[in-house]
């Protein structure tokens, strides 16, 4: 073992695995958690029936990362140089062993991921033979689901002498080597649909952010925004459905790059990760249809109600889990304010934080009026000139894919079985609930 990282992960799982094995032997019958029906046809919503030490979310407080609020691990995270931003690698090394690694930690993992970068041409041959109309996310989850016939977890796997207690070091190199691959495939698939252009090729003295922001041709503070991006959409815990899909996909022992393929289908759709690109398209809809640059709060308001009164959804507000506003929101907002806040569409965004709120109470279905992370990550990459909505959501799976991969190579560390509820007929359930 060559890095301090992956040293530290193999004592922190060796601490780790009596206490799993503790649990499950001595109180394997505990009740956790009671199982309605409402809750079996309601997407068992809120049922505690995952773990995953590697993100919290708190209902009213938000997203911790391995008991850390948002504003901690940015506090605490190594910088980069010249930047208002921490590597993205350090919270890679945070979200792993739950400790702050050093700079000379965080450094060592820079290089690891630099050392990785490089495409496959094969990757670059597929990507070019898509159709200009394609969905980014079809392509970024099709690119990463062909590099499968690199992984090194199913060369030992099916070597077979593989030992299960091992299972999670081949899935560690499979995952680092998937992760410092993502912003390289994001940027050739923005380059081929947007650019038109040669693709860059990456610059081996940045980091992540920095590397992804000089790929995507963007100069300061767009390494920074690049880097933000991928802290705050990295671990929503496990429930939600890219989370939970990466989950459940690698619990059959796919390798990383089908989970992380699976888990991209699923951050793709609009009551998801594509919420950031729907909240963009009904921003400028909006300032459309008002036909005015900067609508008024009435403008702004009367719009709001229309759009209800049709039965629509306001995206960017409410959500499944948190009852408070999204502390990813503020943490993006706070940039916002102090480094774009002369936008107009910003000013917009800013206006519907203080009239959406309110008009979702007095509409009384949403039980979470406030702001989710995807009404302020959009209009961010829209002032930067990053104009093409659709690829929004590919910038959430590059950060998603960082979570999801440190959730299952520890889940591999743990042993976690394959995933298999039970489902029930709707006949059982009137029988249940003495219907018949
Ligand atoms: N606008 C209008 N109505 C809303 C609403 C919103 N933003 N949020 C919730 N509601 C409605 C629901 O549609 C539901 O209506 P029905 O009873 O008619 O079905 C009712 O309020 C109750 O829903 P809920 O329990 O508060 O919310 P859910 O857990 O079912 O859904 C979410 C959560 C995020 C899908 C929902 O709030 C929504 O559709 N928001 C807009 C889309 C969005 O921003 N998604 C991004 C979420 C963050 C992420 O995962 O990336």
């Amino acid at each position: 073992m060559n890095s301090t990282l992956k040293q530290t992960l193999a004592q922190e799982i060796e601490a780790w695995r009596p206490r799993t094995k503790k649990l499950v032997k001595e109180y394997g019958d505990v009740v956790v958690d009671e199982v309605t029906i409402s809750k079996v046809i309601g997407g068992m919503r809120g049922l505690k029936s995952l773990v995953s030490d590697i993100s919290n979310l708190d209902p009213n407080e938000g997203i911790r990362y391995r008991g850390y609020s948002l504003q901690e691990v940015v506090d605490g995270l190594p910088k980069a140089p010249n930047s208002t931003m921490p590597y993205v690698e350090g919270l890679f090394y945070l979200l792993l062993t739950g400790k702050f690694p050093t700079k000379a930690e965080v450094e060592n993992v820079v290089d690891e991921f630099a050392k990785r970068r490089v495409l496959p041409r094969y990757v670059c041959e597929i990507l070019d033979a898509f159709p200009d109309y394609t969905h980014p996310m079809v392509m970024f989850s099709s690119a990463i689901l062909s590099m499968s016939k690199e992984s090194e977890f199913n060369r030992k796997y099916f070597k077979g002498n593989l030992h299960k207690n091992d299972f999670w070091d081949p899935t560690y190199e499979d995952a680092l080597s998937l992760l410092a691959k993502l912003p390289n495939i994001a940027s050739y698939i923005y380059n081929k649909l947007y650019l038109k252009g040669k693709p860059r090729f990456s610059d081996p003295n940045l980091d992540m952010g920095g590397n992804f922001a000089f790929l995507m041709h963007k100069q300061k503070p767009y390494d920074d925004v690049a880097r933000m991006h991928f802290i705050v959409h990295s671990d929503h815990e496990s429930g939600n459905v890219s989370a939970h899909t990466g989950h459940l996909v690698a619990s059959s022992l796919s390798d990383v790059y089908m989970s992380t393929s699976a888990m991209l289908n699923g951050l793709a759709g609009p009551l998801h990760g594509l919420a950031s690109q729907e909240v963009m398209k009904w921003l400028l809809d909006g300032i459309d249809i008002i036909g005015n640059d900067e609508p008024s709060e009435d403008e702004w308001r009367k719009f709001v109600w229309d759009k209800l009164n049709t039965g629509q959804v306001i995206p960017g507000y409410g959500h499944a889990v948190l009852r408070k506003t999204d502390p990813r929101y503020t943490l993006q907002r706070n940039f916002s304010k102090e480094f774009m806040s002369d936008d107009s569409i910003w000013k917009s965004v800013d206006k519907l934080y203080r009239i959406v709120p309110e008009v979702l109470k007095e509409h009384g279905k949403a039980k979470n009026p406030w702001p989710n992370v995807d009404a302020q990550s959009g209009v961010i990459q829209w002032h930067y000139g990053v104009r093409e909505f659709e690829f929004y959501t590919v910038l959430f799976g590059i950060s998603r894919a960082i979570g999801i991969c440190a959730n299952i190579i520890w889940d591999r560390a743990l042993g976690y079985p394959l995933e298999r509820p039970k489902s029930v007929t709707t006949e059982m359930l009137e029988k249940i609930a003495g219907i018949k």
